[in-house]
């Protein structure tokens, strides 16, 4: 729809390296515990954990590099950033997108939060209205309000929208966090504070109106958790939709529908055994293609278990970490594929929790 070539910084060369660091982590163990995936979870679980005596994954040396052996860091825009990829959100960038506007037509493409539906891990989902109304009446015209108290991991439930305080890896030695690295190389030990992130949190994120790119793999097939959505389904994809690679510009986003947000609320229990998604072969495209953000109608965007056993989560790694590209998870397409609507315009601002992960909230599509 556009020709638009919108590069603020540098261009910086997809990662070459596979690895990843390894990190324990309680609540992914016990997720992957809980996850009736069978050998190859388990197999992931233990390697997650030095104590089962297993070799790290990778060296610390290849963990610690990005493209061509150098480190990840400083990012493209600069050694103090903490937007990432949101710094492509321009006033030109936005005025490009803004003609992809042709009908006016606006879709919700977030879920509705509530306590029943699929979380990872041990997360949880409490809003409570005690003995309403909560205040009142008031004046003599006896006026009752009504609050809300709301327990939960904000930015990490329903439809939410990964920052770059989220995921960081485990360089150095175990349990060191200056060695603890996250976007920009920022570290636990700088960044982590028990009152809210000090650095990285979701209100330095920029507010997005960009062009989104929705990309529906399913073609009649029923993916399953550890399937990966590969570059030759990421093409075929295209074609089916009359939809062209280099028609996917800087700071653009880009979707994926698997269908494994059809068990949402259906078969929670299925929905969060694990599922199908992208491995590093997409995510390396997406990097190479200079994209903002990605999501998809899973719950991590990218393929769980991966199919190579030995790591956990790579792509939200490789895309967050080490290139400070956004992943927003349990989107909701429907409506969008029902109208055969692949290219609109995404407009999402987080909710400016200050110090916060990442952020709940509700994305739109305007086509
Ligand atoms: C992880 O923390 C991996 O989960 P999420 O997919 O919610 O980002």
């Amino acid at each position: 729809m556009s020709d638009e070539s919108n590069d603020p910084g540098a261009t910086k060369p997809a990662p070459e390296t596979a690895g990843e660091g390894v990190r324990e982590d309680t609540e992914r163990r016990n997720f992957f515990k809980a996850a009736a995936l069978g050998a190859g979870v388990a197999a992931l679980a233990g390697a997650m954990h030095g104590k089962y005596g297993l070799a790290p994954v990778i060296s610390e040396a290849q963990a610690q590099t990005g493209a061509g052996g150098t480190p990840w860091w400083p990012s493209r825009w600069g050694k103090d950033d903490e937007a990432g990829a949101s710094n492509w959100i321009t006033p030109e960038k936005v005025l490009d997108a803004a003609k992809w506007i042709k009908e006016g037509k606006v879709y919700r493409i977030g879920r509705v939060y509530e306590s029943g539906m699929p979380m990872f891990g041990a997360r949880a989902f409490a809003l409570r209205i005690p003995g309403g109304p909560t205040g009142g009446p008031f004046g003599e015209n006896k006026l009752v309000y009504n609050d809300e108290f709301l327990s939960t991991e904000i930015g990490q439930v329903g439809t939410q929208f990964d920052g770059l305080g989220h995921i960081g890896l485990q360089l150095g030695k175990e349990g060191d966090k200056n060695e603890m690295r996250f976007y920009n190389g920022h570290t636990a030990q700088e960044i982590n504070d028990a009152y809210g992130l000090k650095k990285l949190g979701a209100e330095k994120v920029k507010p997005f109106f960009t062009r989104a790119h929705l990309l529906d793999v399913t073609a009649g097939r029923v993916w399953d958790a550890g399937q990966e959505v590969m570059m030759a389904d990421v093409r075929a994809a295209l074609e089916r939709q009359r939809m062209r690679e280099d028609d996917i510009k800087p700071g653009d986003a880009v979707f994926f529908n698997t269908g494994w947000g059809q068990l949402w609320m259906k078969n929670n229990d299925r929905f969060n055994s694990g599922e199908p998604g992208i491995g590093l072969e997409v995510a390396r495209w997406l990097v190479g293609r200079q994209i903002a953000l990605t999501g998809a109608d899973t719950w991590a965007t990218e393929v769980v278990p991966n199919p190579d056993k030995r790591l956990a989560f790579p792509v939200h790694a490789e895309l967050l970490t080490k290139n400070g590209i956004f992943n927003h998870e349990n989107l909701f397409f429907d409506e969008l594929l029902k109208d055969r609507k692949f290219q609109f315009v995404y407009i999402f601002a987080t909710t400016p929790m200050k110090g916060a992960t990442g952020s709940a909230g509700a994305p739109i599509a305007v086509t």
